[in-house]
């Protein structure tokens, strides 16, 4: 007897090849309208699912994890990040959680790195008097100055996979690297990035001229970027996040920048995504983005091959290569 395939449960629309292929290997459930399901419809999910492929807009809380049916053994996370899923709760229910590190590392550091060039230099403030004022005077030797990038410090908070990348990117810029992280970097990666080392955070706040965040968002690091960490800031640096909103205290953030008590941001995730704080909104002293970081042809391909990969080996009895383990957070 031919053996069932495992239902396979995807909650957004996905590049057209990766669902394809999820097809043929599995019995997979598209969501071909792409509209976020509400957590009423994620409950249902969970309930009929095998397997569950989440992403980022899906709040996997205790809640919904605690209506999973019997056969829920897998949720392949559509995403490097997995604070969208309460890990304690899966684990507790023995469900095994994947995601999709490494494909997305440059991607996203190029978008930290375009962020860290076009807020200090203000290129978005420079296109919209082109585009939507209309109203270029013409050039003048004192008009639209911005920060010179080269031989600034960057000081990047989380050193992993992204930060690093940033490193790379932004030395090439001619920018002195510092970093705050959890562990240490060996002095092999130290000395290849030039990279100085700061235990303290607050110590490296307060000497940067711009800080890009590279941290996951777990219990530890929401709001580490309080609104007391945010005053040890100088109000010429420039912050720039590509990693999650819950990191910075977004509403004091914007408060600064309103009183220029920080001289810019660069935000590709906010702390109330969809919904963007009005301060931020209507400053002229930001660049915002979409959560556009990882949002390339190539990278959706790969983190749908990565998902693909978790499932099979999963279903092969195999170990899938992308495990989140609880020591993660
Ligand atoms: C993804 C991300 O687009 O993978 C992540 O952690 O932040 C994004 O770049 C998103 O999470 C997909 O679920």
């Amino acid at each position: 007897m031919a053996r069932t395939k495992p239902i396979v449960i995807v909650t957004r629309k996905l590049p057209d090849a990766v669902e394809t292929r999820m097809r043929e290997l599995f019995d997979t459930r598209l969501n071909l309208d792409d509209r976020a399901m509400s957590q009423a419809e994620l409950v249902e999910a969970v309930k009929h699912a095998d397997v569950l492929v989440p992403t980022v807009t899906d709040k996997l809380d205790s809640h919904v994890i605690s209506q999973a049916g019997d056969k829920l053994k897998l949720i392949a996370n559509f995403g490097n990040g997995t604070d969208n899923i309460d890990l304690l709760a899966a684990n507790a229910r023995n469900i095994m959680v994947t995601n999709t590190p490494n494909v997305l590392t440059e991607d996203t550091a190029d978008m930290a790195m375009t962020l860290i060039l076009a807020v200090p230099r203000r290129i978005a403030e420079g296109m919209m008097i082109l585009k939507e004022k209309d109203n270029w005077p013409g050039w003048s030797p004192t008009w639209m100055l911005g920060r010179r990038i080269w031989g600034k410090r960057l000081g990047i908070i989380g050193m992993g996979r992204i930060g690093q990348a940033v490193a790379r990117r932004a030395k090439a810029f001619g920018m002195q690297i510092h970093y705050h992280n959890r562990r240490r970097l060996s002095d092999t990666v130290e000395e290849e990035l030039e990279a100085t080392y700061w235990d303290s955070l607050d110590q490296m706040l307060a000497r940067m001229d711009v800080i890009s965040i590279h941290c996951p968002y777990t219990p530890a690091t929401y709001h580490l970027l309080s609104a007391r960490r945010l005053k040890l800031i100088s109000p010429s640096a420039y912050i720039v996040n590509t990693a999650r909103g819950e990191v910075i205290d977004e509403a004091a953030l914007a408060k600064m920048i309103e009183k220029r008590e920080i001289a810019g941001a660069g935000l590709d995730v906010f702390e109330y995504a969809p919904r963007i704080n009005p301060k931020l909104a209507r400053s002229s002293h930001v660049v915002l983005l979409p959560h556009m970081g990882s949002a390339t042809v190539e990278g959706r391909m790969e983190m749908g091959e990565r998902v693909i990969i978790n499932i099979k080996a999963f279903f092969d009895c195999h170990r899938p290569p992308d495990r989140v383990l609880l020591s993660a957070m």
